[in-house]
């Protein structure tokens, strides 16, 4: 069994490769996408150390001149997939979205090089790269050390309860008659809803109307969210991207100015009526109130709070496969519709790392074993129903292919 996934796991890499990127799935994605693509170098790193370094060389090659790395870069115009490249008008080297995505690349490159040592001039090319996209988050999207979105697509977490309330105070004026794509490829009641999108597209427009200004933005927009993907993700990156500083002979100060302004900033995402880190509102100052799995990547940031012990072991025992995406507890859970419930193998990943680093290995060893297993019986899914681990969204998926050579097999 465990052979045959490998060997499907590689040919999914194979078959998703566009020469030099790899896209999501075919159809449903048919871009690079920014953390897809990291994920797709560690499932390369296992057979094909070149072709991982590439995998994100190709990615940063979309890099805004202000330091921003898109979370779409559109190679090649695909029809299938909408918003494409003329909605979102980016105003990078290469067609591209206009916001980013949870900054998981520094973290990888590291851990890349600690596999092969010997590509440290590729790390060395890329280090000032991702130093400016660091300092693009740090210079833009930094609220007191909490770091902040302009578009729930930011956090690759597109329709989770936490963008509920934001989303309830905007009326979606102005959007032009759209036809959605998603739901061609994959059934309706596992994607986000149409409501969701109007905002989505809302967003979308202000933010291309206005050249993608981040100064503009940051005054104007009614979406300004810190959040515990974003924080948690770019603490833990600065962490990597501050070894790898060391190991190339680069100084730290500013490294290490980030990471204590984060570390205080992480503390404004703890709600102390949930008992949980989750997103807030800046504009409104409230919390969301949502247990999430990103809210479970504190220990990847380097936070050891055993505080999210006693949520962690509540929302395992109450799901057959965890982490899911939404507290099953929580009103709006929806155990099949896409960051409203299901379990993302990727995200485990993460959340196992945080786990272990920090000494809870049993429960990171549960995790893993959970998520290979869940994987293995239903295949290389974009995400899966907690109660069973039944396969949703898109199939063939590359980052569930990848983290399962890299990490669960
Ligand atoms: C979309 C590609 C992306 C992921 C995101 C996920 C989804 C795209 O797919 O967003 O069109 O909604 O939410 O995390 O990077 O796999």
């Amino acid at each position: 069994m465990t052979e045959a996934r490998d060997t499907e796991a590689r040919a999914i890499l194979a078959q998703n490769d566009r020469g030099g990127y790899t896209v999501p799935t075919h159809g449903l994605y048919p871009y690079q996408w920014n953390w897809d693509s990291v994920f797709a170098a560690i499932g390369f790193a296992e057979h094909d150390m070149d072709r991982a370094w590439t995998e994100i060389e190709t990615l940063f090659s979309g890099q805004w001149e202000n330091g921003m790395v898109p979370h779409i870069i559109f190679h090649q115009v695909d029809p299938s997939y909408f918003p494409g490249p003329d909605i979102w008008r980016g105003t990078g080297p290469i067609p591209s979205s206009g916001i980013s995505q949870p900054p998981i690349a520094a973290t990888f490159v590291r851990w890349l090089l600690d596999l092969d040592p010997t590509y440290e001039p590729r790390a060395r090319t890329l280090f000032p790269a991702l130093m400016a996209s660091h300092r693009w988050f740090m210079t833009w999207r930094n609220e007191d050390g909490a770091i902040v979105v302009t578009h729930p697509w930011e956090t690759g977490r597109d329709n989770c309860p936490d963008w509920d309330d934001t989303f309830a105070a905007i009326e979606p004026e102005g959007v032009d008659e759209y036809y959605r794509r998603d739901t061609t490829h994959v059934v309706e009641d596992e994607r986000p809803r149409r409501w969701d999108y109007d905002r989505y597209l809302y967003l979308v427009k202000l933010g291309a109307d206005s050249g993608w200004s981040e100064p503009y933005l940051r005054e104007v927009t009614p979406f300004r969210v810190a959040d515990p993907t974003m924080t948690f993700t770019l603490l833990r990156a600065t962490r990597d991207l501050r070894a790898l500083a060391i190991r190339l002979g680069e100084p730290t100060a500013e490294l290490d100015q980030w990471i204590g302004d984060m570390e205080r900033g992480a503390q404004r995402l703890w709600n102390e009526e949930a008992q949980t880190y989750d997103c807030v509102d800046i504009r409104s100052g409230k919390h969301t109130g949502v247990v999430s799995n990103a809210s479970f990547l504190c220990w990847f940031a380097g936070i050891n709070d055993d505080r999210m012990l006693a949520q962690f072991d509540r929302i395992a025992e109450a799901t057959t496969y965890f982490v899911p995406s939404t507290d099953p507890a929580h009103p709006a859970y929806e155990p099949k519709r896409y960051w409203r419930g299901p379990v993302w193998a990727m995200l485990n990943v993460l959340i196992a790392a945080g786990l272990a680093e920090a000494g809870h290995s049993e429960r990171a060893r549960n995790l893993t074993e959970a998520t290979g297993r869940m994987i293995a019986e239903n295949g290389f899914a974009e995400y899966f129903d907690p109660r069973d681990g039944a396969p949703a969204g898109g199939r063939n998926f590359t980052w569930t292919a990848a983290v399962w050579l890299a990490w669960a097999s």
